[in-house]
């Protein structure tokens, strides 16, 4: 396979409701899209940066930057006979795990159109549907938030997951769990404490969470270790692990026993693969997590939380969640039993609708 042609949009969608973390709001959501062609196909991947470096340090604009004066020139000058060849194409590139994930996304999409493979049955995926859980930003008071939670257990989502930081936290968890003793529930920080904190996650801990995600910053692997120490709850990795390296370190001084992996944050699929691999030899147990994706993203997702390893409902919602515009065919609705099937179609396994991204986007490259 030689990229004969790459391409790259960026394209704007206005979010349903705001989205608020820990680290900021998201009201509308900018998105670069990464087209390849080759032998008369298409792949496509979907950047998950965002315009400020606040998940991560990776921006929209640094993403450009890196895919359109290395990755694309650097890949269309070889020949590929497998996507996993990508990574060490790009061995000499530091970080730069968003921009790098979305070109081989692109790649994997375009191989599995090519050699008529579904993603999933290109990474060994063996869930035919996969559980889907609800992530809800912090609201402006506990009813609000007490109402977003009725409407996603309507809906049959498998758990909810509460974005907290400082101020919004014991308190709300209380108020939910008098209301709802038993529903799977997990809260997500985004780095939003220190070590000096730790008698929030003390109190916390009596509230039977699923998990308590990324409490403290991405370089506080040895912090979480010691926060682990001090709680029954699980602690759940998301933005400290960036590779399966900082995977095997978290693993090996016992700092989570839980690991959000989002294909983008670590690189790529391959990478993600290794994280499985890991994850089988370790046993500690994986689920997907989210970015605001549109359906691109969401498509890879779904087929990579198919995994065995991935065995706790994920933050992949159906795409009426955050969007009214579709850049795919068909969208991804939440089943009764509150998860999600997997797209059997070729590559990522949906149509793309190219005139709409057409059409909302503006071409960069
Ligand atoms: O920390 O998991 C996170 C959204 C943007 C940035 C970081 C995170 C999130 C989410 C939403 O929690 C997950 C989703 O539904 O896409
Ligand atoms: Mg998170």
């Amino acid at each position: 396979m030689k990229i004969e042609k790459a391409s790259l949009y960026l394209i704007k969608m206005n979010l349903l409701h705001p989205f608020r973390t820990s680290f900021g709001e998201t009201k509308e959501r900018e998105m670069l899209l990464v087209c390849l062609e080759s032998e008369g196909e298409k792949g496509w991947g979907e950047c998950v940066s965002e315009n400020g470096p606040w998940y991560s340090g990776e921006t929209i604009s640094s993403c450009t930057h890196i895919i359109s004066e290395f990755i694309i020139p650097w890949i269309k000058e070889k020949e590929l006979f497998h996507p996993k060849e990508f990574k060490d194409i790009c061995k000499s590139i530091k970080g730069n795990q968003m921009a790098k994930a979305c070109v081989e996304d692109a790649i994997w999409d375009l191989f599995g159109r090519l050699n008529k493979k579904s993603l999933q049955k290109l990474i060994g995926g063996t869930k035919e549907k996969i559980p889907s859980g609800i992530s809800l930003g912090i609201q402006q008071n506990p009813d609000i938030l007490l109402d977003k939670i009725k409407a996603a257990l309507e809906k049959n989502y498998q758990r909810i997951k509460i974005k907290i930081e400082p101020g919004w936290d014991v308190e709300i968890i209380k108020r939910i769990r008098d209301q709802y003793p038993n529903l799977p529930l997990m809260v997500d920080a985004n780095s939003a404490y220190r070590l000096k904190d730790k008698d929030i996650f003390v109190n916390l801990d009596r509230y039977n969470l699923m998990m308590i995600e990324q409490p403290l910053q991405y370089f506080d692997i040895i912090d979480h270790a010691s926060l682990q120490k001090e709680l029954a709850t699980p602690i759940c990795l998301d933005e400290s692990i960036k590779s399966v390296d900082d995977a095997r370190v978290a693993v090996e001084i016992d700092a989570c026993k839980i690991i959000n992996v989002k294909p983008a944050r670590v690189g790529g699929i391959t990478e993600t693969l290794l994280i499985h691999e890991l994850s089988e030899l370790v046993k500690v147990p994986l689920w997907c997590g989210g970015m605001l994706e549109t359906g691109i993203g969401r498509a890879k997702n779904v087929a990579v939380a198919s995994l065995s390893t991935f065995s706790l409902p994920n933050d992949i919602s159906e795409s009426a969640r955050y969007y009214t515009d579709y850049i795919i065919d068909p969208i991804f609705e939440l089943n009764d039993d509150g998860t999600i099937s997997v797209p059997q179609g070729f590559g990522i396994g949906v149509d793309i609708q190219e005139e709409i991204i057409k059409q909302k986007s503006i071409k960069i490259m």
